[in-house]
């Protein structure tokens, strides 16, 4: 009452809180009558952090001071279970069962709601913007948000979505979220209606100095508790709060489609994915592509307990090696020597979760997650961290607290169609040895380039071999540079219902296909050709030729600051020298034909 005067009902309960739950340094430097505006501030933020955590404050401290017992005591969250490689739905693109998923795929995403989780800030790749607005190829600049709001306008559209249209939810965090509303205002919602996106903003949680869960002050302001992100298992508590999900379930929405910020493929696997959910009835349903050892993905593994109890379970990439060497296989996390491939399915964590049985699981735990402390240690005494530490908690984790009755099951796709996250610098990518995932903005552009030809091979167009060349530092591949919209193709089926005789393509060209109704019936490309159209027109294009000096990528050395950071990050930039581009802009049907443009 002294050293704050006034203090109001709810600021006495949370100091009387703090100093119960053995947090008194907090206050030590506080002195009567000085610095009273501070105090409050300070105040202010713990009331913040102690209604954001399910349980407050003290479910917090006591969470933490279990884990950070664990943790000393060198207890893994797996301990008593034994992994071993689960099965899961392995789906083959353009197959009969590929295609029979994707189309039910497609029917079931009027039932959809997406779920972006973009609070991270990308330390790894070190950008100074928010990820999701990153050009995801530089052949036609759309950004991660501008690509994933398509695809969802695109399936509302093939699936005749009802009422409001699919909702989109971005959860973002301190770091994103003004970034992240600036972009969607700039560009109009990328063609949504703004009551279909809602922005759910994660907060973040206090910093702890030592194995007691004794709160950190921040090191720069004697009146701030230091705060750090708690993870992407924070989305789970941001929709249980938020009211959405009852409303959703009156709507009749069947399925959450939780994905990640930066992978330019995700939604290629989707429609199938959706597909696999629904006619497996599958409460959750994750999404895996076959990783490589080590590799920075989890690994979905099957756990049985000493008890007999079983689950399927992302184990995350830093768990995975110490729970398998304890388990028996004392080369840990190696690749298996026949496939080349680690035997457990890589997490890529997109995640399709029934919304009825969810609804249910988060009234009982109200979004709380399983959580993990990961202190760095000063030394081998595990007495003290080299630097404050927080309890974190990871989306994928959500089947943890599931009755063994639920029915959880993962869907394995090919990594080209499916996988091409961009989360590392130039620097640490190309460090990485040939041959596994660099994960960086020049191997998240090749990548699509490669899927889209290679789904143009599949339904049996002629693509010329690809070319390797350099890129800061990274050997890839450089397909033709074919990029279509999910307009003129959301599945295999619409691809093959596209084209028909022959469409060859030169490895040198740039082919771009941005319309619903763009028919392609004989057609050779050595060069760039452009085509856009209304949705009003229907345009084909038969016994066409193309030969022009086309688009070319000049390199860029990301040392060279002369150039934006978006060019220097992936390496190169686009030439434009000279191409064919036709626009179909009036309603009805256009025919070229036999003719060379
Ligand atoms: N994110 C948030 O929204 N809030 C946070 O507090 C933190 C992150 P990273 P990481 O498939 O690629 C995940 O940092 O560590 C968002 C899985 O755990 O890219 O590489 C962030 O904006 C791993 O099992 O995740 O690992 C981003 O969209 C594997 O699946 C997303 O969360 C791997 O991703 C992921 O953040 C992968």
């Amino acid at each position: 009452g002294d050293v704050v005067p006034n203090l109001s009902d709810s600021q006495r309960t949370v100091v009387e809180l703090l100093l119960r739950e053995g947090q008194g340094h907090l206050f030590q430097h506080w002195q009567a009558r000085q610095n009273e505006e501070d105090k409050i501030r300070f105040l202010n933020q713990v009331e913040k952090l102690n209604d954001n955590y399910p349980g407050g404050l003290a479910a917090y401290t006591h969470n933490a001071r279990k884990l950070l017992a664990d943790s000393k005591a060198g207890r893994n969250p797996f301990d008593g279970y034994t992994p071993s490689v689960p099965t899961g739905e392995q789906l083959n693109y353009g197959d009969e069962d590929f295609m029979k998923f994707e189309e039910a795929g497609v029917k079931e995403a009027k039932n959809a709601v997406f779920v972006l989780v973009a609070g991270g800030l990308g330390e790894r790749l070190g950008y100074s913007g928010i990820k999701i607005a990153l050009p995801s190829q530089i052949t036609t600049g759309t950004c991660y948000l501008d690509l994933y709001i398509q695809h969802i306008l695109a399936l509302q559209e093939a699936s005749g979505s009802h009422g409001s249209g699919i909702p989109l939810v971005i959860m973002t965090s301190d770091d994103t979220h003004s970034k992240t509303q600036k972009l969607l205002e700039d560009n109009k919602y990328f063609g949504m209606s703004p009551d279909q996106v809602h922005l759910l903003k994660q907060e973040k949680v206090a910093c702890l100095a030592d194995n007691d869960a004794r709160i950190a002050l921040d090191p720069s302001d004697p009146y701030l508790i230091q705060t750090k992100p708690h993870g992407h298992g924070d989305v789970h508590t941001v929709l249980h709060t938020s009211g959405l999900l009852p409303r959703w379930q009156t709507e009749g929405r069947k399925w959450l489609l939780f994905f990640q910020d930066t992978n330019g493929l995700l939604f290629k696997g989707i429609p199938a994915a959706l597909g696999v959910s629904s006619i497996r009835d599958l409460d959750v349903n994750s999404l895996a592509v076959p990783r490589k050892a080590k590799e920075a993905i989890g690994g979905i593994s099957k756990l049985t307990h000493e008890n007999g109890s079983q689950m399927v379970l992302n184990v995350e990439y830093n768990q995975l090696d110490p729970l398998l060497r304890s388990s028996g296989y004392p080369d840990g996390d190696v690749n298996d020597p026949t496939t080349g491939y680690s035997p457990f399915p890589g997490n890529i964590n997109q995640l399709v979760i029934k919304i009825g049985p969810y609804i249910e699981e988060l009234s009982r735990t109200k979004g709380a997650i399983v959580e993990f402390v990961n202190p760095k240690y000063k030394d081998a005494s595990k007495t003290s961290f080299k630097s404050s530490t927080r309890l974190e908690c990871m989306m994928q984790d959500y089947p943890r607290t599931l009755s063994p009755s639920a029915k959880v099951g993962f869907s394995v796709l090919d990594i080209w169609l499916a996988y091409a996250p961009v989360k590392n610098n130039p620097e640490d990518a190309a460090k990485i040895p040939e041959g596994n995932p660099k994960h960086s903005p020049t191997s998240g552009e090749m990548a699509i380039y490669k899927a889209h030809c290679l789904m143009l091979r599949k339904a049996g167009a002629q693509i010329e071999d690809p070319k390797q060349e350099v890129f800061n530092g990274q050997l890839v591949e450089v397909w033709p540079r074919v990029i279509w919209s999910p307009k003129w193709a959301l599945t295999f089926a619409d691809v093959c219902k596209n084209l028909s005789g022959q469409l060859q393509i030169l490895q040198r060209s740039t082919v771009v296909l941005d319309g619903a109704h763009i028919q392609l019936e004989d057609v050779a490309v050595d060069g760039t050709l452009l085509l856009c159209g209304i949705p009003e027109s229907e345009a084909k294009l038969s016994n066409v030729r193309v030969q022009n000096k086309g688009w070319s990528f000049k390199s860029v050395d990301y040392k060279d600051t002369t150039y934006p950071e978006v060019t220097r990050i992936r390496g190169f930039e686009l030439e434009k020298l000279e191409q064919c581009s036709v626009a179909f802009d009036q309603p009805g049907s256009c025919l070229i034909q036999n003719v060379s443009l």
